[in-house]
Formats: C-alpha cells, structure tokens, sequence
C-alpha cells in the first residue's frame, strides 16, 4: 500500500460549534479542507491508531465522496478496522452504539442534521469518541489548534471501494468492513422495549401511525423496525428513501417543517393516531397525535415520569438532565420522584459526563431531542419507541397522556423564536449589551413580573469540574416564567439569535391557551430588554418553534 504524504496549508475556520464541523458544501469541495480536517482528528485522537473506527453519514450529497477520502486517510493514519454502513449509510444513534457494542476507539458522522442539503446546502462531519458520544470540548479545542498549524495529510493511494453491498476489504493492515446500517441499531430497540406490546397495538382495529422519515437517515431504520419487525401496515413510514437533497426539503422535524405529515394528522377521523418525524441524521424527533403537538421540553419530562412502565427502565431512574434552554418540566418530575435533575449547556456532549459516571438515566433538549443511558446520543427512533410503547401500556392517546401530565404536574408553556440571517456583529451586539444589561435586573420588575435572577450562564460539570461559561442569557421571574438568549452555534451563513420563552401555570383550567398567546408577555418583554429592534432593525422572528 502507497501512502502520500500531500502538503497543505491550514484553514482558519475550522472550529468545530455545537455539533461538529458545519460548512456549505463547497467549502468542504475545497482541495484539502475535508483532507486537513480529517487528519487533525486522527492527529488529535491517537487511540485510533491499531484500533476500530465507525463511518457513515446521513446520506446527503457529498456523503459518499467525503467516505472514499476518509478512508484513504484512515487506512493511511494506520487504522486497523473500519466500518461503514451499507451505501455510506448510518444514523448519528447507530454510529454512537456500533461504537459502544464493537469496542471502536471512535466514530465519523458526516451530517449537518436538520440543516438542508444539496451541492448548494450544507455538509458537516463530527467526531465521537470511545463511550460513543460526540467529543468534549477539550478534543474539539484540541482538533481546531491542530487545524491551524497543519502542513500535510496522510492518504493511501488506492481506487474508490464499492459502498453497495456488504462485504470485507484487506488494504495494507486495515480491514475495511461493509455493514448493514440498521441491524445492530433495531436489535438494540428489541432489547429495551416491548415489541409484542407494540405489535398488538399496530395489528389492532382503528390503530395507526405515521413516521415521516423526510427523505433522511432514518428510512431504512423505521422502515425495518417499525414496518418490518413490528408490523406496521405498509406505508406507515412516509418519504422513507434517503434523497441527497432531501427530496428539495429541510428534514427539520417540526411543525413548519414536517407539513406533510402533520396534514396526514389532522384529516379528522382517518388520522393516524401517532405521527412522528425525525431528522437528517436521526437523532431528533417530533411526536404529535391528531391536531396536537408535544413540545420536545414535555416530551422529556412525560418520559420521566413514565419510563417506570416500561421493560428497559423498570430499574428507575438514576436522575435527568436537560440542557438550559429546555424548559424546566422535567424539573418538576424530578423533584416529585426525589431525582437530581442537572442543567447543562446546549448541546449532547455536555450530557456525556453525567451518563458515563451513572448519574442520569433520561436526558434532552428543547430542539427535539430526547435520549438515555442506552447510547450517547440524541435518539430519534428510539424516543417514537418510547411514545408508541407508552401509548401501548396506557391506552391512551398521545393527548390524553399529555393533558394528564399536565393536570398533575402544571403546563410550561413553551416556545422558540429564531432571528435567522443576522449580521453576526449585530447579533454579538445583543448578546453583549445583554450581558452588561442583566448584571442589575435581579430584584427589579420587568412590565409587572418580578426578576428573581438574572445572569449569563455557567456551567461546572460535576464529574470533571471543568467550566464552560458564557452559555445564555437567562432571566427568571418570581412565578417561574422564564427568558433565555443564545446564539446558534450550528448555522453555516451569518447568525442565529434564539430567544427562549418560558411560563409555567399551575392551573389546570389555564391550560387551554394557544402556545404564542400564553407567551405574548414574555415575548414583549424579551423584546424590550434585548432591545432587539434597535439592534436588528426588525422585533419579529423568522421561525417559531
Ligand atoms: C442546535 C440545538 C441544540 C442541538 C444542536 C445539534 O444547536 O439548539 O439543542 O444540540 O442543534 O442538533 P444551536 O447551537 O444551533 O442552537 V443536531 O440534531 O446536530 O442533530
Ligand atoms: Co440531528
């Protein structure tokens, strides 16, 4: 085997953000820029050398042209075993448990999620280590430095492999393996749910559900699990054929997003009764039943409550996590099951940590993201399992258990309003007039409501006390309303300012309301104190979530 060594010069911009790498298509296209990238990593994480790593993507354009180049680079770096989903295929919750089950030193995902794809989209490709999680912020600090002074890769001189079929590959000392995606994944879900429950509620009159696959990931994957091994009628899995455009859509699920399948929920009596979407990469999920919506923040806080009833958390809880933009639902859980519920970052890496050291069995975030101490990532699938599992055990709708919650534990309501496309001078100058303007608010009243505190967010984390700070602007009212500021740190043109919104009500005859109606006061005030239309020239979102 002939490996070059191909001089470069570094690019500037390779920082990693929330997840992993994010650029347009055509800057990753740039000779050398996947190429450096990818050898920082292999120059940062050096437990690959000898050792397994898993590769696969979403299946977006550009998947299966950035896998015949990481493989080179691996088999070059000394890699002694690669494997890599069928078509260049696997899901961000497969990559995270082949790693864990097979023992591999690390995994390469090459997504950018929710974000659309195309030769004009998005690409992006993150790095999970050896628990199977998305790498700390030390690695990726560790990978960004590297980028920067990097002078050459290492790239094995040998023709593209064949992505089709399963099969082995020897090159030199590496041993390239072909797999199937979704075996491992699917057998995993067997071993944590009730299958034959869920397969009498699917085989049962006037029962049915749809799962939007949006033309991403997660295709093949429901279509096995939930067509195939649970029985689902067929066509029960929508648009279920991973597109490199993602057939023109954003495979965002959520309701602006997801119209098709949120169109299928509210056609009155032949509705399905489950409607579920995931994302590019499949580790996000939507739940709705019929004309109702769950918010991903009470999603997490109904799993809490209900995971007891099911087969694969019967043990109990060891506590819960959400990151600080969810709402604090959950919170209330936690505290009537006599929980620790921890408060983290944005982003899945903070929660590996806290489920490695066994202090969180259920965590998630706001951004339709739910999971457990069964991999280390997000879990799409795995969430709609949970829900189709608990809407068997009860034998209620998705609604009725949603009302319920609600009834015993208070509505949070809920909401996110995203100002896309912003100069980022002007969206770091809301952030840090924000800053300076929260230092004196604590004690003070805001259009009536009494701030309890206020500050910018730091988190320790408890098991290696290493700090990250500067993580949100939160204000918090005496009657548990709440007000965040962040900006995005997973867009790839200009910035994103999410402004979060937050009210709690105890009192089951106020739990009617519409979502932007409940929040109309917070939304009033977030927009007075950021001060959002002098700074941006504008006080209305372009998305609301
Ligand atoms: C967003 C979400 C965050 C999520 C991240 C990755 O980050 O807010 O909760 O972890 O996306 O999600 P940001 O920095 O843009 O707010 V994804 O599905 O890559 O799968
Ligand atoms: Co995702």
């Amino acid at each position: 085997m002939n490996i070059q060594q191909i001089a470069s010069t570094p690019f500037t911009d390779q920082k990693p953000g929330t997840s992993g790498l994010r650029k347009k298509v055509t800057v990753f296209q740039t000779p050398h820029y996947l190429e450096n990238f990818v050898q920082a990593i292999f120059n940062c994480a050096t437990e690959l050398k000898g050792n397994m790593l898993i590769l696969g993507g979403d299946g977006r354009y550009y998947n299966s042209d950035a896998i015949q180049t990481i493989l080179k680079i691996a088999v070059a770096n000394g890699i002694s075993h690669i494997k890599i989903g069928r078509g260049g295929l696997l899901s961000t919750p497969a990559v995270s448990h082949l790693i864990r089950k097979y023992r591999a030193a690390g995994g390469i995902i090459l997504s950018a999620s929710h974000n659309p794809g195309g030769p004009d989209g998005d690409f992006g490709i993150k790095y999970n280590a050896t628990n199977g999680g998305p790498a700390d912020t030390k690695f990726t600090d560790q990978v960004f430095a590297n980028s920067m002074t990097i002078s050459g890769y290492r790239i094995a001189e040998m023709d593209n492999i064949s992505l089709a079929t399963a099969g082995q590959f020897q090159f030199g000392e590496t041993l390239v393996e072909i797999i199937d995606p979704v075996s491992d994944y699917a057998d995993l879900m067997e071993e944590l749910f009730d299958f034959g429950q869920m397969k009498r509620l699917l085989g049962s009159e006037g029962f049915s559900i749809c799962f939007d696959a949006m033309h991403a990931i997660t295709g093949p994957y429901a279509t096995e699990i939930f067509q195939q091994r649970l029985n689902a009628a067929a066509g029960s899995v929508i648009n279920a054929q991973p597109l490199e455009d993602f057939g023109g859509g954003h495979p965002d699920p959520n309701l602006i997003y997801a119209k098709e399948l949120v169109a299928r929920l509210n056609q009155g009596d032949n509705s399905p009764n489950l409607g579920a979407a995931s994302d590019g990469d499949g580790d996000r999920y939507m739940i709705i039943g019929p004309n109702f919506f769950v918010n991903p923040s009470d999603c997490l806080a109904i799993m809490t409550a209900n995971s007891h009833l099911l087969a694969g958390y019967q043990a109990g809880l060891k506590g819960v996590a959400r990151s600080l933009p969810t709402s604090r639902a959950v919170d209330k859980v936690a505290a009537a099951l006599g929980i620790e519920c921890y408060e983290t970052p944005t982003g899945w890496k903070y929660f590996g940590n806290l489920l490695d050291d066994g202090r969180i069995t259920l965590c998630g975030e706001e951004s339709f993201g739910s999971g457990s101490d069964h991999i280390r990532e997000k879990d799409g699938v795995w969430a709609v399992l949970f829900w189709l599992n608990l809407v068997a055990i009860k034998g209620q709708s998705i609604e009725e258990i949603t009302r319920a919650h609600w009834a015993r534990f208070g509505r949070h309501y809920y909401s996110r309003h995203d100002y896309e496309g912003l100069d980022s001078h002007a969206a770091e100058a809301v952030m840090a007039a924000l800053r300076i303007r929260v230092k004196n608010l604590a004690g003070t009243h805001l259009a009536g409501h009494a701030v309890s505190s206020a500050d910018d967010f730091s988190y320790t984390d408890p098991v290696d006390n290493s700090i990250t700070d500067r993580q949100g602007i939160r204000i918090i009212f005496e009657d548990e309303s709440r007000i965040l500021f962040r900006l995005s740190g997973t867009g790839t043109e200009g910035a994103t300012l999410r402004l979060y919104l937050e009210r709690y009500e105890p009192d089951p005859t106020m739990h009617q309301l519409e979502t932007q109606a409940a929040l109309a006061a917070m939304a009033a005030i977030a927009g007075e104190v950021a001060q959002l239309k002098e700074h941006l020239g504008r006080d209305q979102p372009d998305i609301i979530t």
